[in-house]
């Protein structure tokens, strides 16, 4: 059979185990997009009707498998649209393979205007400060070199989007040797970073000096058991947990997770163990009412810091965050470092009553912020809908299933969710807290990526997502309608961009000036029918609901929906205001 350039790529691409690329066409990429619709070997095809919202389908895909998958867009124009969401990706250290589409490197044979619009000498700078690395080779041999290559550095850690040019003439270019001149490239097999002794004998010094020790995880991610060992370290030396929520990092259901409280109860700790923490410095304190920073931690804590964060720092984005000076730094890889302190915890002398006192209490710190949490998200049938009790609705109807989350909205909704929400990886699953680099437009394309990695281990997944958000990306309805994902978003319906409106409200009040916050802020006037508009993508969505009662009853319609057919539904929910 005939075979081309393409051809080979997309086997390479599918042998290093990536199931799927996003796509948004463009005759740079022809190739790559004929051989994925005429080939069974090649990644299975998402289509996407905006550059943005096929990285940010591979965004979501990465945070919920740990996997890679790609995106292939168009060269320079498609490029631009993706390039805010590499963005986020990047400042979530999520991997991806992104390919970009080029007119003939030689020259000599581009047609007239088009196929020099789409050349470029330096395509990639248009996200060179926000990928790991990136290359344009010229041949198919280098090619399938620099495939492999890209899917290595991308997945390992830190991991981080990488770009490939791949122009018009490798992709076309008939294969005319026989294929055992292209073997397939395998990625080399890793090896994680470990502590060295001396480093672990001077944190189990610290450890075992400490009364009230503590564990602030944000991006180990739980995977491969990492959880289950996270969850025996903090029960062996009785540590309350605080998951910041970069990724699922630890089962949230423990008796030891106070994750959400973490501004009142970091300061309770005399050690303070950070894995993989990316801002140190937000989470170890706060701004005050007069927006002066505090810090949650006591002169006599000593702060451990433990990850491999530090091997990638970005030139051009200050996504390090402040500086920070801990007592202890080991630069290697969390999960690794608790699973050899587990180890030689074995082996210490016996603590176990400090050690069950300080978990006695931080179990009952637990029980009553609970109780807190749930009081103070109760509600009644007739109430207005609001973010807490929203937020609890959803995790009340989600109770006899399993479920992803793929998105959480807004800040105060991913506050909540860390209130109410209870994760174990293991039917409850947790997709990320954020966008990494907060760049709207993410929720629903990461939603259909988190969809294609967990749909079918899952009952259903759902997406919490605030409104505007959504209406920066909002043709990605069209996509999870069309890749029929069992995804139930709930719209939160505020009307605004209640951020910028707060913002907009303490500038003029600042400035003794006017109270419309309105202008700029809200869309009303006229207002947007998110029902209609779910309807006319091709999803089914019935009603808007606006107290509590008509929300339970929707829930519990698209709940049961989605998990029997296996196909979105989108709730509408308006917000008071
Ligand atoms: C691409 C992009 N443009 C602008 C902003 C600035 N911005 C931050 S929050 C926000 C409003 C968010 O509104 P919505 O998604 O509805 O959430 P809400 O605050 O209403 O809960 C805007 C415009 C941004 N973060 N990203
Ligand atoms: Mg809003």
């Amino acid at each position: 059979m005939q075979k081309f350039g393409s051809d080979i790529i997309c086997q390479q691409i599918k042998s290093h185990g990536i199931e799927y690329i996003a796509i948004n066409p463009g005759s740079s990429i022809g190739g790559i997009h004929d051989s994925m619709v005429h080939n069974d070997d090649a990644p299975d095809l998402i289509f996407c009707l905006h550059e943005e919202i096929a990285v940010a389908v591979a965004h979501g895909y990465a945070k919920a498998s740990g996997k890679p998958m790609a995106a292939a867009v168009h060269a320079n124009v498609g490029l631009y649209h993706a390039s805010m969401a590499v963005f986020n990706a990047w400042c979530d250290r999520a991997p991806m393979l992104i390919i970009g589409g080029s007119g003939p490197l030689e020259a000599d044979k581009r047609r007239p205007w088009i196929d020099w619009i789409h050349a470029s000498s330096h395509q990639a700078n248009i996200v060179a400060d926000c990928t790991k690395w990136h290359d344009m080779p010229s041949t198919l041999p280098a090619a399938l070199d620099s495939l492999t290559r890209a899917v290595e550095i991308s997945t390992q850690a830190p991991c981080a989007p990488v770009y490939l040019t791949l122009s018009s003439t490798i992709q076309e270019v008939e294969v005319t040797h026989r294929e055992a001149d292209f073997p397939l490239q395998a990625i080399n097999p890793v090896e994680y970073l470990a502590a060295p002794e001396a480093a672990l004998d001077k944190l189990l010094t610290l450890i075992s000096q400490s009364k009230k020790p503590a564990v602030v995880v944000d991006y180990m991610e739980g995977g491969n058991g990492r959880d289950k060992s996270l969850l025996e370290f903090s029960e062996k030396i009785g540590a309350a947990v605080f998951d910041l929520g970069g990724r699922y990092n630890f089962p949230t259901h423990s008796y030891l997770s106070l994750s959400g409280a973490e501004s009142q109860f970091i300061q309770d700790s005399d050690l303070i163990i950070l894995l993989d923490v990316q801002d140190a410095y937000g989470a170890l304190g706060a701004l005050d009412a007069e927006k002066k920073y505090k810090s949650h931690v006591r002169p006599d804590t000593s702060v451990v810091s433990i990850g491999t964060r530090d091997l990638l720092v970005s030139k051009a984005y200050a996504d390090y965050h402040k500086f920070i000076q801990f007592d202890q730094k080991i630069l290697a890889d969390s999960g690794t470092v608790i699973q050899q302190l587990n180890r030689l915890l074995n082996h210490q002398t016996d603590q176990s009553k400090t050690r069950n006192l300080r978990k006695q209490e931080i179990r009952l710190q637990r029980e009553a912020l609970k109780s807190q949490w749930f009081n103070d998200s109760s509600y009644e049938e007739t109430s207005p809908i609001n973010i807490p009790r929203a937020v609890r609705g959803i995790w009340n109807a989600l109770q006899n299933h399993e479920f992803a989350l793929t998105n959480c909205g807004g800040l105060s909704v991913r506050a909540w969710v860390k209130r109410l929400f209870e994760f174990d990886n293991d039917g409850r699953s947790f997709v990320g807290i954020n966008s990494g680099g907060a760049g709207l437009g993410y929720g629903l394309g990461a939603s259909l990526g988190a969809c294609l990695a967990l749909g079918e281990k899952v009952d259903l997944c759902v997406n919490i997502q605030n409104d505007g958000d959504l209406l920066y990306t909002p043709s990605a309805l069209w996509s999870i309608a069309h890749h029929a994902q069992p995804l139930l978003t709930v719209i939160f319906n505020n009307r605004s961009y209640g951020l910028t409106k707060a913002v907009s409200k303490r500038i003029s009040r600042a400035r003794n000036r006017t109270t419309d916050l309105t202008q700029g802020n809200c869309f009303i006037n006229p207002e947007i029918d998110f029902v209609s508009m779910a309807k006319s993508y091709g999803i089914h969505a019935t009603k808007k609901v606006v107290n509590m009662i008509e929300f339970e009853k929707e829930l519990a319609l698209g709940v049961d929906f989605v998990a029997k057919n296996k196909k979105p539904y989108i709730i509408e929910a308006i917000l008071e205001d």
